[in-house]
């Protein structure tokens, strides 16, 4: 025997009653539970024009007090959320000579990809680790760091961190060292000569940690390995693609973010696909466009972009003469842990998606 329907001003305060006392019925919340993700990010991008004249300017306007002088890039889909993606957030950090951005440690992971400047460095536990343009250093989970410009010109790099993923879990601490810079307990780029040698690794070495114990990857060994391989046909959905690895495990660098650099070659279009993670890309060089459900991205060097969860996407170099890289951060290691990656591939339309708008910066909004 089914329930006579009650009156509708009956079933209202029905209604009334159980969200008083914070209850909700599942028939009110199945428009959540989603055919597939449908992320409130949105694609974004942000002009290395308009990146530059900001950061410069932050560097007259503001001092590095106890905070990093570090633009963090909001994603507009995202209510004024301290977030670039869903999981992660990108910044644009710029450290003027003789300055040192004061030590402390976090349990949100970093790294930074060096755009411009030689000789700055970021101090990781006691260590120095020396930067160029193009290098990528860690700054793992809880690892105390401090940044130093002993250089007569400035520094500017891409901060990448999990800072979002780590709000979510309710799992952030933050502490200041007791004084400005952690004291220097080995020599600068140790992890380097310990554990730069790709294929060898020091057996006296027994600490396996989560986090690769390499905490610079040089420019010079990343172009090698893109310039040996770029004859190769590659990743049809990413060009020349690869992936920066944890020297004793073959893994994923960080436990929560990936990190990767692609070579797409004068003229190559990859093919477009769609995975769960999401990703921010920094173009390192090179002038091309990236399709992110249907919206074209037009883009040159300096530019970073933000990719959703599930987006459709493809890449191409418009370039016939010049090479594209692409470095990017991406939070798969974390959907690969849990069992949630998931990747598919546009087979319609040969594998390329319609093109509905292009991408139109709302650039010097004042
Ligand atoms: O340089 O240590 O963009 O702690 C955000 C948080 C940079 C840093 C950021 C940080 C840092
Ligand atoms: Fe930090």
């Amino acid at each position: 025997m089914t329930a006579r329907p009650q009156a509708a001003s009956v079933r209202e305060a029905f209604h009334e009653r159980m969200h008083a006392n914070h209850m909700y019925g599942l028939w009110e919340l199945a428009s959540q539970m989603t055919p597939h993700p449908q992320p409130k990010m949105i694609a974004h991008m942000w002009r290395w024009s308009l990146l530059e004249s900001i950061i410069k300017e932050s560097a007259e306007a503001v001092p590095v007090g106890d905070e990093r002088r570090a633009l963090q890039l909001f994603n507009p889909g995202l209510g004024g959320r301290w977030a670039t993606t869903n999981n992660l957030i990108a910044a644009v950090q710029i450290l003027l000579p003789g300055e040192v951005a004061r030590a402390h440690r976090h349990t949100p992971t970093a790294i930074r990809f060096i755009m411009e400047g030689v000789g700055a460095y970021t101090a990781v536990d006691g260590e120095r680790v020396y930067m160029a343009p193009g290098d990528l250093i860690l700054t793992p989970s809880w690892a105390w760091h401090d940044h130093g410009n002993e250089t007569n010109e400035r520094v500017i790099w891409m901060d990448g961190l999990d800072i979002p993923l780590i709000q979510s879990l309710e799992a952030m601490f933050f502490q200041f060292y007791k004084a400005p810079q952690v004291p220097e307990t080995r020599p600068a780029n140790t992890s380097k000569q310990l554990h730069g040698h790709a294929h060898l690794s020091p057996t006296w070495v027994k600490e396996k940690p989560q986090s690769s114990p390499l905490l610079l990857y040089s420019w010079d060994r990343t172009w090698e390995a893109l310039s040996a391989l770029r004859d190769h046909e590659g990743s049809p959905f990413d060009g020349i693609a690869l992936e920066y690895r944890h020297p004793q495990t073959g893994g994923p660098l960080l436990p929560t973010m990936a990190c990767w650099v692609q070579l797409l070659r004068p003229g190559e279009c990859t093919m477009a696909h769609r995975h769960t993670g999401s990703a921010v890309y920094y173009v390192v060089q090179g002038e091309g466009a990236t399709v992110i459900d249907g919206q074209r991205f037009i883009w040159g060097k300096g530019n970073i972009i933000a990719l959703p969860p599930w987006a459709l996407h493809e890449h191409a170099n418009t370039s016939s003469s010049e090479d594209a890289v692409l470095f990017s951060i991406q939070d798969t290691p974390v959907l690969e842990a849990l069992g949630l990656y998931y990747e598919e591939v546009l087979t319609e339309n040969g594998g390329h998606q319609d093109v509905t708008s292009t991408f139109t910066p709302e650039e010097n909004r004042r």
